[in-house]
């Protein structure tokens, strides 16, 4: 089973921990200028449709009383860093893919930490103990199951994906929401009538790769649940490359810079991504004729940047004689070990970073940002509810005693609680009870205590107390607490 752990916006968690005054609060943690975007949004402020990457002026105009707190980098990293070593206190196999975000295998895990589930509370119990910030965490078989898992119940969520639920949830996933899917694929799948991941089984592979490329192969296989991509330590992956057979064959040398450019900035990504730094670029160039060459050289320090890669590789183009018309590059980075303190996505401008080409490279990442969660993130915002939509919404928390404790009690209330589209959660306490609140309109709250009285099948409930409690705008879901 592979874990993957997300944090709950993370930027403006630490700096609500890190100031009770902001506790709360709609606050988004930003850049100076007045080019600035959205690194994150809290919770409160995406309630008024505020998301990443959005320019802050826009953000403003949508919740005026917006609180816009500079972001320290230095700090982040700091807790990045912090919550990455309380994963490798559970199991050595942890891949950092952000800078608040990982795998783990946790195939060996069940003798030291018993169920996934167990693990994961323990995870989560750690880091909020630790670093006072909550995470999300997403438990499945298969590496891109976890992932989307984790994101199922934000904030605080805690999602088991087993075996037997895959094919239903596979079923179900919006393809948006499949990693790698950004909006040009989206396009190609309204005309091909594709909503699910589970509809490009009618499609053939050769059709898929064809229209998409190798992630069309890729989507193939996911849509029916095979994804063998392991979880990968640094020591692990070997090289990270990018490359392209072009539409036609090619001969102009702005041409072959462009495409090694395009390369180098995929390449770059993927390795930032990791918090990786590489000491060797090499080229790939495929001929007419199919004859290949290949060409790398190690150097002079450790880099990451795309700038960086991309002065090698052309430094490597340039010493070529070419002579035939080029039909394949690709560009490749090796020789990796993690960088000391991880930088994401440069959203946050440098102070030191002030040049036009600098805010060149700031400009280009939110480009990318845009690409990778543009649809993502726009849909999550039009999901949330606004302030009208819960103008009839009533919010109840109820103690329940009897002999409630059982995995199944949590599990079917939730259950429930989301057939009538509820807020909230469920909780078992110390003393034997179990904690749930439910939001939502007043009759399906009504309903649920109905509900609730009886207890499911297996379960006694002696009394249940309710108490009516003040709505929270901040309840997304319906989560199982642990
Ligand atoms: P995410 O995990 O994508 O977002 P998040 O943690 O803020 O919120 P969520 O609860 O939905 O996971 O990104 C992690 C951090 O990376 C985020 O706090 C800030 C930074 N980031 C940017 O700087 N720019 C971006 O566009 C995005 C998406 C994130
Ligand atoms: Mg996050």
């Amino acid at each position: 089973m592979i874990l993957h752990l997300d944090m709950d916006a993370f930027f403006a968690s630490v700096e609500q921990r890190d100031n009770p005054d902001l506790e709360g609060k709609p606050i988004v943690v930003s850049g100076h200028s007045m080019r600035s975007v959205v690194s994150t949004a809290s919770y409160e402020a995406r309630q008024y449709g505020i998301h990443s990457a959005m320019p802050i002026f826009q953000a403003r105009q949508k919740c005026p009383h917006l609180i816009i707190v500079p972001g320290s980098r230095h700090k982040y990293q700091a807790d990045s860093k912090a919550i990455m070593s309380i994963l490798k206190e559970f199991s050595p196999h942890v891949e950092q893919v952000s800078i608040d975000e990982a795998y783990m295998d946790i195939s060996g895990t069940r003798t030291l930490f018993g169920s996934p589930e167990n693990l994961a509370g323990r995870i989560k119990d750690n880091i909020w103990d630790t670093l006072s910030l909550s995470c999300s965490i997403g438990i499945a078989p298969v590496k891109f199951l976890a992932k989307i898992a984790s994101d199922m119940n934000k904030p605080d969520g805690l999602t088991l994906i087993s075996p037997s639920e895959m094919d239903e949830v596979i079923r179900q996933l919006p393809i948006e929401k499949v990693p790698g899917v950004g909006k040009q694929a989206m396009k190609q799948m309204a005309s091909l009538h594709v909503r699910t991941l589970a509809d490009l089984r009618h499609f053939d592979v050769r059709l898929l790769t064809q229209k998409f490329g190798k992630m069309g192969t890729r989507l193939s296989q996911l849509a029916i649940g095979m994804d063998d991509s392991p979880v990968e330590t640094t020591s692990v992956r070997k090289s990270i490359s990018s490359e392209s057979t072009l539409e036609r064959d090619i001969s102009s040398y702005d041409d072959s810079k462009k495409i090694i450019l395009d390369h180098c900035q995929q390449v770059g990504q993927d390795l930032r991504r990791r918090f990786w730094v590489c000491r060797h670029v090499s080229i790939k160039i495929k001929f007419s004729d199919f004859t290949q060459i290949t060409r790398g050289r190690k150097t002079k320090g450790w880099i990451s940047s795309s700038r960086a890669i991309f002065h090698e590789a052309m430094h490597l183009y340039d010493g070529l004689v070419i002579k035939k018309k080029i039909r394949l590059i690709g560009v490749g980075v090796s020789d990796f070990q993690g960088r000391e303190a991880p930088v994401q996505l440069s959203l946050l401008p440098d102070p030191e970073e002030n040049s036009e080409k600098k805010w060149q490279t700031v400009d280009n990442a939110v480009d990318s940002v845009w690409k990778k969660f543009g649809s993502h993130l726009v849909q999550k915002a039009s999901l949330r509810q606004g302030g009208s939509a819960m103008e009839n919404h009533t919010a109840v928390k109820i103690t329940i005693q009897g002999r409630v404790q059982g995995v199944c009690f949590r599990a079917s209330t939730r259950q429930r609680a989301l057939e009538h589209r509820l807020k909230g959660y469920v909780q078992n306490l110390f003393d034997g009870s179990v904690e749930a609140l439910f939001q939502g309109p007043k009759a399906d709250v009504d309903a649920m205590l109905i509900w609730c009285r009886q207890g499911p099948p297996g379960a006694r409930v002696d009394q249940v107390t309710p108490a009516a409690v003040a709505v929270n705008p901040m309840l997304l879901d319906f989560t199982i607490r642990y």
